[in-house]
């Protein structure tokens, strides 16, 4: 396979690079941690290595030193090849990519009866984190681990788990969709079809001009990665530093992806809109919404879909979405208060003096435009992130195997430590007092010299 041979190419060269930065400079700093990070999330500690993507805070998502504002016309497939290769792969090489999907798509029986065991009101992410965590016993990975494989080629059974994975999610999203929300039987996979389209086929939206199609290769773009340190990312890194295989690594990165400050802010922001053009029963003015959006300020309640741990600037995936609306929805009602929400809610958040980022990001567009096109089933939202995300997931995890990177383990402390390490430093006002005296004993010293 044409991905699998450049793999080993590059691999080597990528394993030098990575000792040489390390042997040359083991002791290092890249930053101080201070009491505030500790506190606070590990926000912006420097302390994870991740060569797939970048998050800048004033850039959005950079993709092997590609903005992704550029990327929005390739397709998932090709997106995937990115982040593992650093290259866009020729004609060729997505074609032989995309036969691997294809040939890999069969679904083992027992992931429907699992599903279907679930009971109905399940949430759809339990759904499909069930489907993916019975896999299991599929993998390549743990297979040639138990059978003693040297450590240093374990990245190639994670590669062809990967390939399972990906081929198999889209199928079984869909089915998850067709079932949950009573929409009829399973439809079957088309041979002919690039991956994002055949998933749009088998959620069985309606699509007689194909931009339904074009919205899921967008989406499944838009949603592939955001560097390492995301809750998603950094919880199935975790899991495989352990050498768990992909099916427990991914399934419970995306139990992070579920949470309503993660992923599930889609689905939360699409529920938020329709409630509040419920409540305010006609097309809402701005001064409506901004007391709507005050109202929920002042509960204690988060606004979705806006603010971020990382960016500080309006996320360009937003940015995509809106292009596509303003192109395929330019009137559609639910889509014009996402566009009215943009005008208000960044003032809003500026003037409360909390939330340091008041921009935008990727879920406070997304779900007024798949409602447009009739998926109206909001829970369902975070399933079709989670699908896209398994690109960069599996992307990190095949290039932490071959790099061998180590079980992430770091270090806890306690209040109690903390307490008593900052109570044996000089206090700051302390140290600059201290700093005066020993010049003015320098300065006198240097007199008495004279
Ligand atoms: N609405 C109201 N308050 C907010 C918002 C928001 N959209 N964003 C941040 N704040 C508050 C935040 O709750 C915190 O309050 P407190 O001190 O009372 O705990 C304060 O502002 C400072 O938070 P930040 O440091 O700005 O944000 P942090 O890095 O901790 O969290 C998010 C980042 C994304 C969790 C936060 O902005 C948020 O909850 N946003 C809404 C949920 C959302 O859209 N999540 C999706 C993120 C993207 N994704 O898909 O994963
Ligand atoms: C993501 O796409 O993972 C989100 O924007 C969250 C993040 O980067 O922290």
């Amino acid at each position: 396979m044409i991905l699998r041979d450049k793999l080993a190419e590059i691999i080597p060269n990528l394993r030098k690079e990575a000792n040489e930065v390390f042997k040359m400079n083991p002791n290092a700093s890249l930053g101080d941690v201070t009491v505030e990070q500790v506190f606070g999330g590990m926000r912006g500690i420097k302390a994870l290595i991740c060569d797939t993507s970048e998050v800048g805070l004033d850039t959005g998502l950079i993709i092997r030193g590609i903005p992704i504002l550029e990327l929005t016309d390739y397709l998932p497939e090709e997106i995937f090849y990115l982040l593992l290769t650093g290259e866009i792969p020729d004609e060729k090489a997505l074609q032989d990519l995309q036969w691997e999907l294809q040939r890999r798509a069969d679904v083992p029986f027992y992931v429907w009866n699992t599903i279907n065991a679930l009971p109905m009101e399940t949430h759809p992410m339990v759904m499909l984190n069930s489907a993916c965590l019975v896999m299991e016993n599929e993998s390549f990975f743990r297979k040639r681990y138990e059978e003693g494989m040297p450590k240093d080629m374990l990245w190639e059974p994670m590669l062809w788990d990967s390939l399972n994975l990906i081929a198999r999610m889209p199928i079984i999203a869909a089915y998850i969709y067709r079932r949950k929300f009573d929409k009829g039987p399973r439809l079957i996979p088309h041979d002919n079809l690039d991956w994002a389209a055949n998933y749009a086929r088998l959620l069985g939206i309606e699509d007689n001009d194909g931009s339904f199609a074009d919205l899921m290769r967008l989406y499944l773009t838009l949603h592939c990665d955001h560097e390492g340190g995301n809750v998603s990312a950094l919880a199935t890194q975790t899991i495989g530093s352990a050498l768990s295989d992909i099916y427990y690594s991914v399934s419970g990165g995306l139990n992070g992806l579920a949470g309503p400050l993660h992923g599930l802010a889609n689905q939360e922001c699409l529920h938020f809109i329709l409630k509040l053009r419920d409540d305010i029963g006609h097309p809402p003015s701005d001064n409506e919404v901004r007391d709507y959006c005050l109202n929920l300020l002042n509960n204690k309640r988060v606004i979705a879909g806006y603010g971020h741990a990382v960016l500080r600037v309006t996320d360009p995936r937003f940015t995509a979405f809106v292009n596509f609306g303003n192109k395929h929805l330019p009137d559609d009602e639910t889509f014009g208060i996402v566009k009215q929400l943009f005008n208000i809610v960044p003032k809003i958040l500026l003037e409360g003096g909390k939330a340091k980022d008041p921009w935008p990001n990727v879920d406070a567009a997304s779900g007024a435009l798949l409602h447009y096109y009739g998926m109206t089933e909001y829970q369902y939202y975070t399933v079709l992130f989670s699908v896209s995300r398994v690109l960069g997931l599996a992307a990190q995890l095949i290039l932490n195997r071959a790099l061998n990177r180590p079980i992430i383990r770091p270090k806890s402390v306690t209040t109690q430590w903390i307490k008593k390490t900052l109570a044996s430093k000089p206090k700051p006002e302390a140290q600059k007092e201290e700093k005066k005296e020993e010049k003015k004993e320098e300065k006198k010293k240097e007199e008495k010299a004279k």
